[in-house]
């Protein structure tokens, strides 16, 4: 039997978004208030409406944390003993702060999350019940909500804590949530691939080294890159869409708990953080369709307009801000490039990067033809045998927690109001543009 109710929604909506469509190429020139009607059906792009203090970002040089660029970074943060890459305490210690890190600091901040480390048992059982095939984003939302019930937040506000101790309450949860994701997403990376075969943590080794130990790869060279990952990925201003749904999510209150599973959810979404599973799935499907491990320049082109032709996006490219290549797909680049440059894959990657700006570039409609972060960082993993696709947002999502739970304190320190953009309809704004026309025309 068919749908009334969705065949009458079809009815309705199909035409109406046309006409929508058709509407903004009209008008999306003209401003109502501080906004165009481009913008307004455009998500947002360029809108003016966030204060976040954690890191600030250029479209054509990239993102910066408290002015300091990633290659300042990799030599400025303090570093695990025999490791290049900067520790991911320190870059924390820095949005938080504003100040850069001595050694001291990060050994700090190592030692708080080694403290507040222990992930209580309930949260294991949570995770226990759900089908193993559970996508591991989906387990990691869960987890950190059954969390929850340990906000120090929560408990706080219902006793009727003051609004001057809510980035205090705030802090405690950061830091606690921060302590404990490393745990729960080895957690769910072992039981999803490995027979739920786990790997205690190592107290003596820092968040991430601890990370990559109990995720089951103790080369020291993964744990370096583990440190490398977790530290670019943290932050990228307000406005992307795991920051913001942080930001507006504990703009109601809520503990950081809540508001962080929700970013999660939002970057489990494939145009966001889930790009890096899909980026190595599409690159895996193109070599298996070409049949070779090593297409030529032209393969790749051809693909890539296959992929187009199909409706469908090339992942890994393009943003919303950027205008260049992303400082962090160079960061990965680099670090291939000094430990492992022959790496087939890897160098898939590179022709994708030599072909792909010139392809996306020439079809006009796309603003930036270049790669972001997740155009490499499945390809990097893919080398040390982490070829669990469907893992990769997670990594993802702990480093992210860093950046957006620093900011969570912040807002609540700053004592940001809930947030409550306004809205209009399709008919209010056809109405105004039709009185904005008639005044003109009665003045001219
Ligand atoms: N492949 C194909 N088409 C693309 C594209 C890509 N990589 N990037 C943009 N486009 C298309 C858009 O879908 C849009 O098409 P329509 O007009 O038909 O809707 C058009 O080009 C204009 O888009 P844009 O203004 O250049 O880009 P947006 O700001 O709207 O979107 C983003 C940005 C990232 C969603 C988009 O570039 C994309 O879908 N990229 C692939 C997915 C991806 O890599 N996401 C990860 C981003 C980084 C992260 O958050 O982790």
């Amino acid at each position: 039997m068919t749908d009334k109710i969705k065949a009458k929604f079809a009815e309705k909506a199909l035409p109406l978004a046309k006409e929508m469509k058709e509407y903004v190429k009209e008008h999306g020139d003209m401003i109502i208030d501080t906004v165009s009607i481009s913008q307004l059906y455009g998500g947002m792009r360029d809108v003016l409406s966030l204060i976040t203090e954690t890191s600030l970002l250029d479209a054509y040089k990239g993102i910066s944390f408290r002015g300091y660029s990633i290659p300042e970074l990799k030599e400025l943060l303090p570093k695990a003993p025999n490791c290049t890459e900067p520790l991911p305490e320190g870059i924390f210690y820095l949005m938080l702060t504003g100040e850069l890190p001595t050694a001291d600091d990060v050994k700090q901040v190592s030692a708080e999350w080694q403290k507040r480390s222990a992930v209580p048992q309930f949260v294991f059982q949570v995770l226990d019940t759900l089908p193993v095939d559970t996508h591991p984003m989906t387990q990691f939302s869960t987890a950190i909500m059954a969390l929850q019930n340990e906000s120090v937040f929560a408990k706080k506000y219902e006793e009727g804590m003051s609004k001057a101790d809510y980035w205090d309450a705030t802090y405690e949860d950061a830091m606690n949530l921060i302590a404990k994701l490393p745990r729960i997403a080895a957690y769910i990376f072992r039981r999803t691939y490995h027979s739920g075969n786990h790997i205690a943590p190592d107290p003596t080794l820092d968040w991430a080294g601890n990370f990559a130990h109990m995720l089951g790869i103790d080369a020291p060279e993964f744990k370096s890159l583990m440190r490398l990952y977790l530290t670019i990925h943290v932050d990228h201003e307000g406005g992307n869409a795991s920051a913001h749904t942080t930001h507006l999510v504990g703009s109601t209150l809520s503990d950081a708990y809540l508001s962080f599973a929700a970013a999660m959810n939002a970057l489990a979404g494939p145009l966001h953080g889930l790009a890096n599973q899909e980026v190595i799935r599409w690159i895996f499907n193109m070599l298996d369709e070409l049949g070779t491990q090593r297409p030529t320049q032209e393969q790749i082109e051809q693909y890539i307009r296959s992929t187009l032709a199909a409706g469908k996006v090339v992942p890994g490219y393009g943003h919303a801000v950027l205008r260049s290549p992303d400082p962090r797909f160079i960061a990965q680049m680099e670090f291939c490039k000094q430990y492992f440059p022959d790496d087939p894959i890897v160098n898939v990657v590179w022709d994708i990067y030599a072909v792909a700006p010139k392809v996306l570039g020439s079809i006009g409609k796309i603003k930036n033809p270049y790669p972001n972060v997740d155009a490499h960082s499945g390809a990097t993993l893919v080398h040390y045998g982490v070829n669990q696709y469907n893992f990769y947002t997670v990594l993802f999502g702990v480093s992210r927690a860093l950046g957006v739970l620093a900011s969570l304190c912040w807002d609540r320190a700053l004592g940001l109001p809930l947030e409550r953009p306004k809205s209009i309809t399709f008919e209010w704004m056809k109405n105004w543009v039709a009185q904005q026309k008639s005044e003109q025309v009665s003045a001219n």
